[in-house]
């Protein structure tokens, strides 16, 4: 997935208008779009359609798929029949669940991103014993992206070390404290949400990420 300076908007906010309003203040930067459940069960998988039409977006969903497999599989296909580019699965729940959305992706010709470690604090506690073997199960089944921490750098890059050339994706950037340059030495590719939608001016605030890039 190529996306326009390596900055991806999560777009976790609740209405359609506002939604509209924050992508139209940022597209001449953003030209790809992560949504998640807030914006996806306040309006909608129609939502995922409006945003391409109005504005060329990629959009990918971070429904964070973690079912058995005949369930992924259902929700990974309404997904990308109602337009996604990509969808977010989880890996701790072992390859025959993750497979089912591999299959799915590669059915409706779209991608998929296996997420390794999560930013948050609590990742900690179960997820970061595993992700090393969360990543290394993804190499194994051919999966050429992934979501890995900006928060914490030393993992980021033993994932990094893992997955090879594969496609990295690091959310955590700003509110959650990670720094998006410093990021990008092992990242293709950061989310940011809330630094920017909660923004004054998110316009502004993406230029000034854009330039800390730099
Ligand atoms: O590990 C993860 N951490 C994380 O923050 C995996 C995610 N998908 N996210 C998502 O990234 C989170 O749900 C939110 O949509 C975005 C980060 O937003 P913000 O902290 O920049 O506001």
């Amino acid at each position: 997935m190529k996306i326009k300076n390596s900055l991806i908007l999560a777009l976790d906010v609740m209405s359609e208008s506002e939604a509209i309003e924050i992508c139209d203040s940022i597209k001449d930067h953003i030209d790809t779009i992560k949504i998640g459940y807030p914006l996806a069960l306040a309006e909608g998988l129609e939502i995922i359609n409006k945003l391409k039409d109005e504005f060329g977006f990629q959009v990918i969903c971070d429904f964070k798929v973690a079912d058995i497999d005949a369930t992924n599989s259902k929700i990974c296909d309404e997904t990308f029949k109602a337009g996604a580019d990509a969808i977010i699965c989880h890996g701790f729940v072992g390859t025959d669940s993750v497979q089912a959305c591999l299959d799915m992706a590669n059915k409706h010709e779209k991608e998929l991103f296996l997420l390794t470690e999560m930013s948050h604090p609590g990742a900690k506690m179960f997820l970061q014993k595993n992700a090393d073997a969360i990543a290394q199960m993804g190499v194994d089944m051919g999966i050429t992206n992934y979501v890995a921490p900006a928060t914490r750098l030393d993992r980021l890059s033993d994932i990094r070390n893992i997955v090879g050339d594969a496609y990295i994706i690091s959310p955590g950037v700003g509110k959650q404290g990670g720094d998006g340059k410093k990021t990008l030495e092992y990242s293709n590719a950061i989310i940011v949400g809330r630094s920017i939608y909660e923004a004054e001016n998110p316009k502004i605030a993406c230029e000034n990420l854009i330039k800390s890039l730099e």
